[in-house]
This record gives C-alpha cells, sequence and structure tokens, in this order.
C-alpha cells in the first residue's frame, strides 16, 4: 500500500476516534421519527455525519458519499465512494443502552478497500483493509469455528419492516432450537463484527440497509467469514435493502436459515 494511502487510512481511524466524542458527550438527544416510531434519529447522527463527511472531503477530494441520514445518495462505483452510518444502533444510543458504532466503508470503483466500525462505549475499533488480516484494536480476529450449538447467535428484528416481523420469528424459532442461545443485541455493524471476531457464530436480519453492513461485511471477509442473503447468495454492496447472513460457512449451513432460490 503507498505511503499516501496508508497516511489516508491513519486520517481517517482517527477522524472517526475524535467525531466519537460526540457519541459519549451527548446530552439533548433532539428525537426526530423517519419512517415510524420505531425509526428515529437524534441530532447526534446527524452531527456526527456531517463532521465525516467534512473531514472525509478534504482527505479523499471527490469522494462520493452514501449515508444513512442523507437524502442524496452518491455513485457506488465512483472512484472513491464513502458508505456511512453515523451511529449505527440509533434506538441502544437513545435508550442510554450502549452498543452502538460508528460505520465508514471505503469503496473504490464499487469494490471494497477499508472498513471501520468504532464502539465508542466499549472503545473498540474492528478494521479491515482488502487483502489484509482483520484487527480489533490493532489485533488480527477470526471467526468462530465452534458448531452452531456451541455459539451465540446474533438476530435483527427489522423493526422499520414488521411486514417481516412473521419471517424473523420463523427463522429465530428454527435456530433456537440448535444453538447455545440468542441475543438481539441491537446494532447490525456490531453484530457482524462479534460473528467475525468469533464472539458469536452466526448473525442474521431479513432486511438492513446498504449502510448497517458496508464495513462490517469487509471486516468479516477478512477473518474469513462470508456475508449471505436468505437465499444463500454473496451480499455485494447494493443501495437496495437485503437480507444478510453472517457467520462462516458451515454454520450457516447447519442452521437451516438459508432457502436456496429454485
Ligand atoms: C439499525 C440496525 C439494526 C436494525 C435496525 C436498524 P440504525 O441501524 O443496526 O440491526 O435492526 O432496523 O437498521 O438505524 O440504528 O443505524
Amino acid at each position: 500500500m503507498s505511503e499516501s494511502l496508508f497516511f489516508t487510512i491513519s486520517s481517517l481511524r482517527h477522524t472517526i476516534l475524535s467525531t466519537s466524542k460526540i457519541i459519549l458527550s451527548a446530552a439533548d438527544l433532539q428525537i426526530t421519527e423517519k419512517t415510524s416510531a420505531k425509526d428515529l434519529v437524534t441530532q447526534y447522527d446527524r452531527q456526527v455525519q456531517e463532521r465525516l463527511i467534512a473531514a472525509i472531503s478534504e482527505l479523499v477530494p471527490g469522494a462520493e458519499f452514501v449515508s444513512e441520514e442523507s437524502a442524496e445518495k452518491g455513485n457506488i462505483k465512483a472512484d472513491d465512494t464513502f458508505i456511512i452510518d453515523p451511529i449505527d444502533g440509533t434506538t441502544n444510543f437513545i435508550h442510554q443502552m450502549g452498543n452502538c458504532a460508528i460505520s465508514v466503508a471505503w469503496y473504490k470503483h464499487g469494490e471494497p478497500f477499508y472498513g471501520a466500525v468504532y464502539d465508542p462505549n466499549a472503545d473498540e475499533f474492528f478494521e479491515a483493509k482488502a487483502g489484509e488480516d482483520a484487527l480489533l484494536n490493532g489485533k488480527p480476529i477470526h471467526v468462530s469455528d465452534a458448531p452452531l450449538g456451541n455459539s451465540i447467535v446474533l438476530f435483527g428484528t427489522a423493526p422499520y419492516n414488521p411486514e417481516l416481523t412473521d419471517l424473523t420469528f420463523e427463522l429465530l424459532r428454527k435456530v433456537f432450537g440448535k444453538c447455545q442461545d440468542i441475543r438481539r443485541m441491537g446494532s447490525a455493524a456490531l453484530d457482524i463484527c462479534h460473528v467475525a471476531c468469533g464472539r458469536a457464530g452466526l448473525y442474521f436480519e431479513a432486511t438492513l440497509s446498504p449502510w448497517d453492513y458496508a464495513a462490517a461485511a469487509l471486516i468479516l471477509k477478512e477473518s474469513g467469514g462470508s456475508l449471505v442473503n436468505l437465499s444463500g447468495q454473496e451480499v455485494r454492496l447494493s443501495l437496495e435493502k437485503t437480507s444478510v447472513v453472517a457467520g462462516n460457512m458451515n454454520i450457516i449451513a447447519e442452521s437451516g436459515i438459508i432457502s436456496k432460490q429454485k
């Protein structure tokens, strides 16, 4: 990797760390509803997003952005596109439950180049550069090779999409009897990172937006894991929502939640 790219990634890491202080010092949330009373945003989601976009635009002139709280979505095939979730786990953040993260993915010509997911409450910085080890606070991480029966399964409830509730709990019922236990932690990006570092064996959610998974998908890949949809196809970055299943391929197969498209 060139010295200038190395410097840019170091500067991006520093920007994420410094911007995260906004989350830790939050006070007057100024909560507003987006699509429903379950789909909320605070002034801090917007502040973090603005701070990140301004800093990255200096670091990578001409960069395009796909960010959760921006109406305008950039071109995911541009020379440089940053896919940002300023606060993944906003509902946890609103209820002061921790377990939320800043997620930033850097794509080059539509291919993942760098991904970072930072949980400021736990001070855990997950990151990966394409083709290199996935890291947690600078140390290599790897998915678990434990069988499903010895594994925690994480899941999301797709709360913004009540039409998917029955499917979610059918899938949950299917795995609950086969795994050690289940958890709903509330941040898709962190859930996928918990799979990447081997804390959990599997994560699934019936629908996610690109900013929820874009960075964690690269971290998972470089930790030896796979991100597929509920039909078993590899998840590729798209502006369309997609179902996701994260794990190693053995545990994904063992779970029985994939239904191959005919
Ligand atoms: C959230 C995800 C969560 C999912 C929610 C929402 P947000 O992201 O992390 O797993 O269930 O629907 O997408 O909205 O907090 O950035």
